[in-house]
């Protein structure tokens, strides 16, 4: 059998809203039109309660979708409490972006509602094509302290003579290393053929208890991370070949750039960052005509004038609107002004002088050279004696000169 896989549709992201309407449709047809069935691990709408032109938008496709010719069909649904209400083998959980408090009830389950899927939360449903089975167990996604008492709970078990889909909904700590409470691999309940996982918004293919776990991403750009620069798309999995192909949709281009400064003045920032937009440009191309969108981040040191380079970027930010979605992220750019004179007083060996006297000297000197009075420095100096973390005290201190600049 041949099985779509599509996750995290996203339908109302507002951010890139018209794209997550157009680039799920692509991705929701084609997939159609090339599988026996469909699983879609979660977050099929950004929202828990989406406004009705967003409900309306994901109807509109699943109704379409729902009367194609499947090549496999629903033939068993299993499950304490919900219900299947068509035999359409387009199989979805809902994700963490539309678990809602009040029972069973959420948007995916709607589209289950009207029959436009099979909701499998918590359920084992039974797809066949011919002599073959193919079961899929799905477990919604849940808050990260809530999974394991419910794989508890629950014991998913695969069904004898299915070929055994687990499907879900969260963050796995081997690929996410960023907090002990996200779900170990070998947590995930042992004897299913394929492990199918949402939430994740850029792909990936893992191994799970000996076989293989798919992430198939997004289908629309939300985190602008760097792994989110290949396309999104979506996957076909054969389940007597065990093989997975990747079909990429027209999602819009996006760029990923880190730029790296050591005390350059502001305009060299503005200068390089815009020749990195325009190499961009050039580079990238869609079918759509839509503007791609272009992160940059710039770390290292700026010359003095932080808050300069902040003015020149929104202007260049400006200029390109029409041509470019940009995101500029300037919260690893530092002032070495700021940082050399802190180190001084913080860390200072005093000679003739107290470390005050001495620290505040050298201080005071330098502040004039950048051209400020006096007045700020006792006051700079204030701030960056007074205990606390290094990276709030500067955030007061940068605060402090940009009112005084
Ligand atoms: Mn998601």
């Amino acid at each position: 059998m041949k099985i779509a896989i599509v996750s995290d549709m996203h339908f109302g992201y507002e951010r890139f809203a018209e794209d997550a309407n157009s680039q799920a449709r692509e991705a929701l047809e084609r997939a159609s039109s090339m599988a026996d069935a469909m699983i879609i691990p979660g977050d099929i709408f950004d929202k828990r309660f989406p406004r009705p032109e967003v409900l309306a938008q994901a109807f509109n496709i699943f109704r379409d979708i729902s009367r194609c010719e499947w090549g496999a069909k629903v033939i068993s649904f299993e499950s304490k409490s919900g219900k299947a209400f068509t035999d359409v083998p387009v199989i979805a959980i809902p994700g963490t972006h539309e678990r809602t408090a009040i029972g069973k009830e959420n948007p995916l389950n709607l589209l289950g509602l009207a029959g436009l899927l099979v909701d499998a939360s918590e359920a084992t449903v039974t797809i066949a094509k011919g002599d073959e089975r193919v079961s899929v167990f799905g477990l919604g996604g849940l808050s990260e302290e809530l999974v394991r008492q419910k794989l508890a709970e629950l014991a998913p078990k695969p069904v004898p003579g299915s070929f055994n889909i687990f499907m879900f909904h969260q963050s796995i700590y081997e690929l996410l290393p960023f907090s002990d409470d996200f779900i170990r691999m070998e947590e995930l309940p042992k004897g299913f053929d394929l492990y199918v996982d949402g939430h994740i918004h850029h792909r990936l293919i893992a191994n799970a208890h000996g076989k293989k776990l798919i992430i198939p991403g997004s289908t629309v750009l939300t985190q602008l991370k760097d792994d989110e620069q290949d396309k999104k798309g979506f996957f076909i999995f054969d389940t007597q070949a065990y093989t997975e192909e990747f079909v990429a949709i027209d999602s819009r281009p996006f760029i990923s750039l880190h730029m790296k400064f050591d005390g350059a003045p502001p305009s060299e920032i503005e200068g390089k960052c815009e020749s990195a937009i325009q190499e961009a440009l050039s580079s990238s191309s869609d079918k759509r005509g839509r503007p791609p969108v272009v992160r940059l981040v710039i770390e290292g040191t700026a010359a003095k004038g932080l808050g300069a380079s902040d003015l020149l970027l929104n202007a260049l930010a400006k200029r390109y609107a029409s041509k470019v979605t940009l995101s500029i992220d300037t919260s690893r750019l530092e002032s070495p002004d700021i940082a050399m004179s802190m180190e001084a007083v913080r860390g200072g060996k005093a000679g003739s002088m107290t470390t005050r006297e001495l620290g505040m000297e050298m201080f005071a000197k330098r502040l004039k050279e950048l051209g400020y009075g006096g007045k700020v420095a006792s006051e700079l100096f204030a701030i960056l004696s007074a205990e606390g973390s290094k990276d709030k005290i500067l955030k007061e201190a940068e605060k402090l000169l940009e009112e005084k600049e």
